[in-house]
C-alpha cells in the first residue's frame, strides 16, 4: 500500500541497556541488507527465515558502527502488516542514532509520530479503537487502565461497535428497500420491529456511554488539591498517599510556597494530588505567586482533600475554607487522629469526613476508599472494564445516538422513509467512525500524532 519504508528510534531517548531501530516498508530488507555486516557463516536479512534473529553488525561507508541483533519479520505476520526490521543495538544516544543514520543511508526515510501504528491501521490489522489502545497501553499508570487498555486492543470494543453498526445496517437495508418499492408500505408489525431494534441499539449506546466518565478518569486520571489552613498537615498527607517523602513537612507555617503535583494509584484509579501552599495569606511575592498558584490548582481540581487539624477546634479561616468548598466534591480530613480530639463539625459536614493520622498512618486506607468512591460513584463492573470508551468515541456515540432518536421519532410519525433514511444513515457512519470505518484525514492526524515516535 505504501512506497516508502519508514524507520525510528522505537526505544526511549537516554542511556539504557539496549536500543531497538525499527523499520518497516517494502524496502526494510533491502535496506538492512544495505548496513548489515552478518557474523561469519551468517545470511543477510533478505535471506533470512521469517522471524528470526541475525547477528552482526551494522556498517556505514565500510566502518562498523555498532554490535546488533536484527530481528526480520516478513509481511503480513507483522506490527504493521508490512516487512519489518527491528535492530537491536546499544543503548544510549549515540550507538542508537549511528544505526539509524545508518539505516537512512541505505533508503529508509525517518517515520512520524505514531507512523508505524497508522500504517498498521490502514493495512488493516487494527482498527481505529485498537490503535488508540496501543496509546492508551503505553500511557497507562494503573493496572486497572492498562486492564483496560488490553481489552480494547483486543478488541472487545470494536466487537461490540461492529455488531451495532451491523445491526442498523441492517435496518437501514429494510428502509431503503421500501424506498425503491413505494407501492409497497412498511407493514405495521415491520415497523414495531424495526422500532423495537432501533431502541434496543438506543439503549446499547447509552450503556457504552456510561463509561465515558471512567474511561476518562482512567485515561487522564483525577485532579485533586490538597487544601486547608496552614500546618494542618497538607504536605504530610501528600507523602502518605504517595508512599514516600516527596513535600518538606514542617512546623514552621508557610512552607510549602509552590504548589508539588504527583500520581498516585488510589484503587487503580490514577489520581494527580496537588499540594497547594496557603490560599490567603501572602507575606512576600513568593508567597503571593504560591497562592496564585494555588488558586488555580483549585480552579482545575475536581475534587478537594480538605484538611483539618483535630487536635485543634475550628478556627474561621476553617470554617471560611469549610463554606467556600462546599460545592465542589471533597473530603474532610481531619488529621492528627493520634492527638487529642478537640475539632467538632457540625453534624451537616460529617458524612464525607474522614479521621486519619499521617503521623502514623491511620485511617490512610479508609480516605483512598471514600477518594475511591467520590471519583467512582459505584463498583467498577468486570464488563466495564472492556469498553470503557474515550471522549472521541463519546462525541461519536452522542451523535449516533441523537440520529437514532430522530429515526425513531420519524419512524413513529410515519414521516417518508427516504427521511428516516436519511437519519438512520448519520447513525451508521457516527457509529463506524469509533472503529475507523468512516474517517477523515485530518482526525487520522491528530489521532497518530499524538502516539511516540517509533510506535
Ligand atoms: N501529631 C501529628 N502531627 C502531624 C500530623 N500530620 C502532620 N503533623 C505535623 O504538623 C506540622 C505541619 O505539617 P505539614 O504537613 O507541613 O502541614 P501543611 O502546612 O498543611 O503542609 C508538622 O510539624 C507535622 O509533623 C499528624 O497526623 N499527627
Ligand atoms: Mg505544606
Amino acid at each position: 500500500m505504501f512506497d516508502d519504508t519508514i524507520a525510528a528510534i522505537a526505544t526511549p531517548l537516554g542511556e539504557g541497556g539496549l536500543a531497538v531501530v525499527r523499520v518497516s516498508g517494502k524496502q526494510a530488507l533491502a535496506v538492512a541488507d544495505g548496513c548489515f555486516r552478518p557474523a561469519r557463516r551468517g545470511v543477510m536479512p533478505s535471506r533470512a527465515d521469517s522471524h528470526t534473529i541475525l547477528y552482526g553488525h551494522i556498517t556505514r561507508e565500510g566502518r562498523d558502527v555498532d554490535e546488533v541483533l536484527v530481528a526480520v519479520m516478513r509481511a503480513p505476520r507483522t506490527y504493521t502488516r508490512e516487512d519489518v526490521v527491528e535492530i537491536s543495538c546499544h543503548g544510549g544516544l549515540l550507538p542508537a542514532r549511528a544505526v539509524i543514520e545508518a539505516v537512512l543511508a541505505c533508503g529508509a526515510r525517518m517515520a512520524l509520530p505514531g507512523e508505524f501504528t497508522q500504517r498498521a491501521f490502514l493495512n488493516g490489522r487494527l482498527d481505529l479503537a485498537q490503535a488508540e489502545a496501543v496509546a492508551d497501553l503505553i500511557h497507562s499508570r494503573t493496572d486497572l487502565a492498562m486492564r483496560a487498555a488490553q481489552e480494547q486492543l483486543a478488541g472487545k470494543l470494536s466487537r461490540r461497535i461492529h455488531a451495532l453498526r451491523d445491526d442498523l445496517l441492517g435496518i437501514l437495508a429494510h428502509v431503503e428497500a421500501h424506498i425503491d418499492f413505494p407501492d409497497e408500505d412498511i407493514a405495521p408489525d415491520t415497523r414495531g420491529q424495526l422500532l423495537e431494534r432501533l431502541s434496543r441499539g438506543l439503549d446499547f449506546m447509552d450503556e457504552l456511554l456510561r463509561t465515558a466518565t471512567e474511561g476518562r478518569i482512567l485515561r487522564r486520571g483525577v485532579r485533586a488539591a490538597i487544601v486547608g489552613r496552614p500546618n494542618a498537615g497538607k504536605s504530610s498527607l501528600l507523602n502518605q498517599l504517595l508512599g514516600h517523602d516527596r513535600a518538606i513537612v514542617s512546623q514552621t507555617p508557610g512552607t510549602t510556597r509552590d504548589t508539588i503535583e504527583e500520581t498516585a494509584n488510589i484503587r487503580g484509579v490514577p489520581v494527580v494530588f496537588i499540594d497547594t501552599a496557603g490560599l490567603r495569606e501572602a507575606r512576600d511575592d513568593i508567597e503571593q505567586e504560591g497562592v496564585r498558584r494555588s488558586r488555580e490548582a483549585l480552579d482545575r481540581a475536581e475534587i478537594l482533600l480538605h484538611v483539618l487539624d483535630g487536635s485543634e477546634p475550628l478556627t474561621a479561616v476553617d470554617e471560611s475554607f469549610l463554606s467556600e468548598f462546599a460545592a465542589k466534591p471533597h473530603v474532610l480530613v481531619i488529621n492528627k487522629a493520634d492527638l487529642t480530639v478537640q475539632l467538632r463539625l457540625p453534624p451537616e459536614r460529617q458524612a464525607r469526613s474522614v479521621r486519619v493520622s499521617c503521623l502514623s498512618g491511620e485511617g490512610i486506607e479508609a480516605l483512598k476508599d471514600q477518594v475511591r468512591d467520590l471519583v467512582w460513584a459505584g463498583q467498577v463492573k468486570a464488563e466495564m472494564i472492556e469498553v470503557m470508551i474515550n471522549a472521541r468515541h463519546q462525541d461519536a456515540l452522542n451523535r449516533a445516538r441523537a440520529a437514532a432518536v430522530q429515526t425513531i421519532a420519524a419512524l413513529r410519525a410515519d414521516e417518508p422513509l427516504d427521511l428516516v433514511a436519511v437519519d438512520l444513515h448519520a447513525a451508521v457512519n457516527a457509529v463506524g467512525e469509533v472503529v475507523g470505518k468512516t474517517t477523515t484525514e485530518d482526525l487520522l492526524d491528530s489521532i497518530f500524532s499524538q502516539f511516540c515516535i517509533g510506535k
